[in-house]
């Protein structure tokens, strides 16, 4: 008896709130929700336009399918399971000219999967909540033009002030609306344009939506000023300014053989753990960070939490364009190691930054990965 009542409740469930083979079918008891992903695929660095269709499955056509319900009050948010702290996008949802059919107004900063949450309040008062999974493309793709991105960075410094500002592109206006991301609203990350130099500091907004930092480029050369914001509700993005500072430049010859330590810092010596078979293009690899005392040979234990989590991985392209998001994994145990997953969205040579916090001290370790197709 009881088992049977179970049974009936499971299926029962698995009715109101079930998907279906597609995946892109959402079905409750009354409606069906379907998302159209464009055809030719979603890719990362564009605003794209994802629609979505509300049906009433009680008033179902044999040939037009459920009619399409009007004056749906939607909610989307957009995040992404493997990215554990990335700041969710909350887009922008529109009601396309056919009664039914909604469009998501969605960016995606990088590739890799992604969940699109739709809540969902149908005229007559019901709620109820469709999730989806999208597969996000990486950008750059062969044959895809550059598409303009929603945001750009301004950087100058004068007068040993470094001020930057973020813009929306289509607009011009200046961005004062951020969200918090580990603890920041806005992470500064300068490296010089071989990444032997590097900087990831905190600069504070200005009413106007000026950030300013005193700071002076240590010497002339081409650099890349970065900025890591989520601009309120559309989730994270890097966005880069190239900067160019007059004055003698250190002549060296630019090293991009792979190099996964040992890296010193603070008499501490960090070690990268990479996947022995490889990094495969465009997937999530678990990159380890080992840190050991070598006076003692033992493992550190003794780091603690430094914007919100116990490591932070900064990986670049040698191109400069490229900046890879990458994030440790939930729970960090104090084991002197700390995993991280990061993807890379194409073949070339990286350079990696990782900090940790130990004796209020920051830690920075650098590396050198080679990606190869
Ligand atoms: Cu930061």
């Amino acid at each position: 008896m009881l088992a049977l009542a179970l049974s009936a409740a499971i299926a029962l469930t698995t009715m109101s709130s079930g998907q279906s083979a597609s995946q892109n079918v959402f079905l409750t008891d009354r409606y069906r929700v379907e998302l159209r992903v464009p055809s030719e695929g979603v890719f990362a660095g564009e605003e794209v336009d994802i629609e979505f269709r509300v049906g009433d499955r009680k008033q179902d056509d044999p040939i037009l399918g459920p009619a399409g319900v009007p004056d749906v009050k939607a909610v989307a948010v957009i995040t992404m399971p493997s990215m554990a702290g990335m700041p969710s996008a909350r887009p922008k949802i529109h009601a396309e000219g056919v009664p039914g059919d909604y469009g998501i107004e969605a960016f995606f900063p990088h590739g890799g999967e992604y969940a699109i949450r739709l809540d969902l309040t149908v005229p007559d008062g019901e709620k109820f909540t469709a999730k989806f999974m999208v597969n996000v493309q990486d950008e750059g793709q062969k044959g895809r033009k550059p598409k303009a991105k929603p945001y750009r960075l301004e950087a100058a410094q004068t007068d040993g002030t470094l001020r930057l500002k973020v813009l929306e592109s289509k607009t011009g206006k200046v961005v004062t609306d951020f969200d918090v991301a580990h603890e920041q609203k806005l992470h500064l990350l300068v490296a010089s344009s071989d990444f032997t130099w590097f900087l990831h500091e905190h600069p504070v907004m200005r009413a106007d939506g000026t950030w300013e930092m005193p700071f002076k480029f240590p010497y002339g050369g081409n650099y890349f000023v970065y900025a890591d914001v989520a601009p309120a509700g559309k989730g994270s993005q890097i966005l880069m300014a190239p900067v160019r500072i007059p004055g003698p430049a250190p002549k060296r010859a630019e090293n991009w053989n792979q190099n996964l330590g040992p890296s010193s810092a603070e008499g501490i010596t960090g070690r990268l753990i990479l996947p022995s078979d490889g990094i495969p293009v465009g997937r999530s690899v678990p990159v380890t960070l080992r840190l050991i005392d070598p006076a003692t040979d033992q493992r550190i234990t003794d780091l603690t939490p430094w914007l919100g989590a116990m490591g932070h991985l900064m990986i670049f392209r040698q191109d400069g364009l490229t900046a890879v998001h990458s994030h440790p994994d939930e729970v960090p145990a104090q084991t002197g190691e700390i995993r991280f997953n990061a993807r890379f969205p194409k073949s070339g040579n990286y350079r990696a930054f990782a900090q940790v916090q130990r004796k209020d001290k920051i830690l920075t370790f650098s590396f050198t990965i080679q990606v190869k197709d």
